[in-house]
This record gives structure tokens, C-alpha cells and sequence, in this order.
């Protein structure tokens, strides 16, 4: 949904961001088994959050990997998005905060980690724009890119919700939304 949100909107969870990032600081994750170091540092909120790292892989635990505190609570803005894309009667129980400075990318992936596959994935872009892309399915299957700008929203259901997606490039300094450039983008999930 190109420009679902207005810039007043942006501005506010880019704050609401910050605070969560004052709790639970942004962490470079590792790959199962290789230990390969990404190049997105990532965060999370809500009652659980995605981590993964060389021993124990790809899950959802509801304390922070390096500090061991709890997440900080999903804003409400982030709720009330929920609410109004999902179309689903229950709340998101994660939010993944991912950080891109301006060569992080992330290859392609489908999010099968969650049990729920029922519900949607909501995801929120803000700050510099990036090239997304999207399949199908399958790994091999066709996929098609285009540009995501600050204030998009993408939601990931129905057929759609286990498609093969990942971010190709940032482009860096086409957005004043973030101060020292990068770009967030935000996925609400069920678990
Ligand atoms: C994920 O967190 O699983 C993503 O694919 C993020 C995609 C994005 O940054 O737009």
C-alpha cells in the first residue's frame, strides 16, 4: 500500500522506535550453523522477537539475546496499524525491528518461524527507500521488484503470506525521515 502513511504518522513511530531501541538495543544477528554475520542490525517488541544466531538458529524468545530483558511492549500506533490492514481478530505478539545502513540488504527468505500462518505479516518502511522483491512460493519461482519509499505498508497474507521476499539494495539519502539516513522497516506477526 504505497504512502499509507503520512509523514505526521512516520515521525511518530520513528520516535516510538527510538524508545524501543533505548530498551532493547539493535544487535547484529548470525546466521544458523556458518555463523555469517548479517548485514541488518535488528531489535524487537511485543511479548516475543525473532533472533537467530550460529548455535541455536532461527526462533522466537521473549527476552532480548544480549541484554536478557524482556522486549519493550508494541506501541500503540503499531497496534492500531494492525487493527486496521490485518484483518485479523487477534494482536501481533512480535515486532521486528530491522536496521539497514546503506549496503545492508537481506536475502531472499520466506518467514516460516511462526506457527500462525493464518494471519498476516504487516510490514511498515521508513526512512531511505529500498529495492524489495517478491516471489512466490517456491525459491525458484518468478519474482518481481520494486522500489519500497518511507511511509509504504506491505502486507504478506493469504497466498501470499509464505512468498519468497527480500531486500536487494538501500537507497541511501532519499529520505529527510531519519536524521542520519538508514532505513527501519517494522513486521508485525502472529507466533
Ligand atoms: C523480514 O524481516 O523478514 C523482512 O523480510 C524484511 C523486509 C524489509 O525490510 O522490507
Amino acid at each position: 500500500m504505497p504512502g499509507f502513511l503520512t509523514r505526521e504518522v512516520q515521525e511518530g513511530l520513528v520516535e516510538s522506535i527510538r524508545e524501543v531501541v533505548k530498551a532493547a538495543p539493535l544487535y547484529t544477528p548470525a546466521m544458523p550453523r556458518t555463523g555469517k554475520e548479517m548485514s541488518v542490525r535488528m531489535t524487537n517488541c511485543g511479548s516475543l522477537g525473532w533472533v537467530t544466531d550460529k548455535e541455536r538458529g532461527y526462533r522466537y524468545q521473549p527476552e532480548h539475546p544480549v541484554t536478557g530483558e524482556a522486549w519493550p511492549p508494541i506501541p500503540e500506533a503499531l497496534l492500531a496499524l494492525w487493527r486496521e490492514v490485518s484483518g485479523y481478530p487477534h494482536p501481533p505478539e512480535a515486532c521486528l525491528v530491522n536496521f539497514y545502513t546503506d549496503a545492508a540488504k537481506m536475502g531472499l527468505h520466506q518467514d516460516r518461524d511462526e506457527r500462525e500462518f493464518e494471519a498476516p505479516v504487516v510490514s511498515v518502511s521508513l526512512g531511505d527507500a529500498c529495492l524489495f522483491r517478491v516471489g512466490g512460493v517456491r525459491r525458484d519461482d518468478r519474482t518481481v521488484s520494486f522500489r519500497l519509499e518511507s511511509g509504504d505498508v506491505v502486507v504478506l497474507g493469504g497466498e501470499g503470506r509464505l512468498a519468497f521476499h527480500g531486500v536487494d539494495r538501500i537507497y541511501p539519502m532519499t529520505s529527510a525521515l531519519l536524521k542520519q539516513g538508514g532505513r527501519i522497516n517494522l513486521t508485525l506477526r502472529r507466533v
